[in-house]
């Protein structure tokens, strides 16, 4: 993962609010969004923030995953119920040998507590499911166990208990043991608070998914509470830290907003595909196109097309 940084020369001539590593972040030119929840984002909000700065803020290669509108309403509708398609809850597990036995790709969602896991979990399913299903909490810890959600017989979407101060020990345990043997765990997602900015907790999980070497991406929740400005800011600084010190993640960070579903058909696209749901053939074209090709290893588990 890359971001471009430039010199001072093109950027400081504009009044920003924020310089971030030479290069300057305008203020929101359209609505910001501490102001108005009710922005409209675009499919991919990080096209949003590049009007902020001069500068790219992904580099060209590291934009792989490019879905084309119609395959972005097939990566959506997986996610919707309909008859025979049921999306329900099938296990909460404390026991890690009472894991469900099911041979359909997992993916799993980690940090740290209140960060927005099981409300992105919800958003996922167009927070449709009844609340009795999902449970969202105020206070940090809510979610105690891991809990399995399958979509239809497609794949299972799995909310960890969160990590953090006062977080007991043997959450982490059990979720680090849950990550390195799951074999039908295809992808994880690792969740920082776009308001909060990468903390040393998130660095911390960082290094704990480097470390087991399986595949995941970074999702930025919460991108209603910032200012764009500052949204960027925090944004740059996890592209930084994931350049420096990452080999795994996924070179293009998810933003996201679990009330308003924004940035949600885009990351329910890429689940659809990295579970082997959902060929991309926009993303074949590109491949063919391109000669530079991020090095990035196939999804583990039993993922039947995905190329990501
Ligand atoms: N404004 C806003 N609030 C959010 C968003 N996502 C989550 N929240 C709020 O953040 C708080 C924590 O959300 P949860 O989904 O319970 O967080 P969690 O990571 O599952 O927390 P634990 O189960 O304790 O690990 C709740 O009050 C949510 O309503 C978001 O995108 N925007
Ligand atoms: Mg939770």
């Amino acid at each position: 993962m890359s971001l471009i940084t430039t010199s001072l020369s093109s950027a400081a001539k504009v009044q920003g609010r924020f310089v971030y590593r030479n290069v300057v972040i305008h203020r929101s030119r359209k609505c910001p969004l501490g102001e108005s929840r009710a922005y409209s984002w675009r499919i991919n909000p990080i096209e949003d923030l590049q009007d902020l700065v001069t500068v790219p803020l992904l580099q060209e290669k590291d934009c792989i995953f490019n879905p084309s509108v119609n395959e972005i309403e097939k990566g959506h509708e997986l996610f919707i119920q309909k008859p025979g398609h049921k999306i329900k809850k099938v296990k909460s597990v404390v026991n890690l040998e009472k894991l469900p036995v099911q041979n359909i790709p997992e993916v799993s969602f980690v940090g740290q507590s209140n960060v927005g896991k099981t409300s992105l979990i919800s958003a996922l399913f167009g927070n449709a499911v009844d609340s009795h299903l999902i449970k969202i909490g105020k206070t940090p810890g809510l979610t105690k166990t891991l809990q399995f959600f399958n979509v239809g017989k497609q794949l299972s979407l799995v909310d960890m208990p969160g990590y953090g101060k006062n977080i007991p020990s043997y959450y982490m345990e059990s979720m680090h043991t849950y990550l390195q043997t799951r074999r039908v765990l295809c992808r994880s997602f690792l969740l920082v608070d776009s308001e909060a900015g990468l903390t040393d907790l998130d660095k911390e999980g960082l290094r704990m998914m480097e470390d087991l070497a399986k595949p995941y991406a970074i999702v930025l929740t919460k991108i209603d509470k910032p200012r764009q400005s500052v949204l960027v800011k925090n944004l740059m600084e996890v592209l930084d830290h994931a350049e420096k010190k990452t080999h795994i993640c996924f070179p293009q960070p998810f933003l996201t907003c679990a009330p308003s579903l924004a940035g949600i058909k885009y990351l329910q696209t890429f689940i659809a595909h990295v579970t082997g749901n959902l060929q991309l053939h926009s993303h074949e074209r590109e491949e063919k196109q391109t000669t530079v090709k991020h090095s990035y290893s196939e999804p583990q588990g039993p993922t039947k097309n995905s190329s990501l």
